[in-house]
């Protein structure tokens, strides 16, 4: 497992919470995703051999966020 912070733009609430965290744990393999609204970033842990940081970045990307690479 890999665990990285991502800077993530955009974020203001409770719900843009939930759909980043719910995109990127849509993701196989993908342990979890925890979004820090104060800090505007998203903790994930994943499997490295089955998940790239590309993929991540797109699933930010398609909850309507900015991924700050
Ligand atoms: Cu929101």
């Amino acid at each position: 497992m890999k665990d990285v912070t991502i800077e993530v733009r955009g974020m203001t609430c409770g719900h843009c919470k939930m759909a980043v965290e719910g995109e990127i744990n849509g993701l196989k393999g993908v342990d979890s995703a925890v979004v820090d609204l104060d800090a505007g970033n998203v903790k994930v842990s994943f499997d490295e051999t089955s998940v790239t940081m590309d993929d991540i970045y797109d699933a930010i990307d398609e909850a309507g966020y900015e991924p700050v690479k």
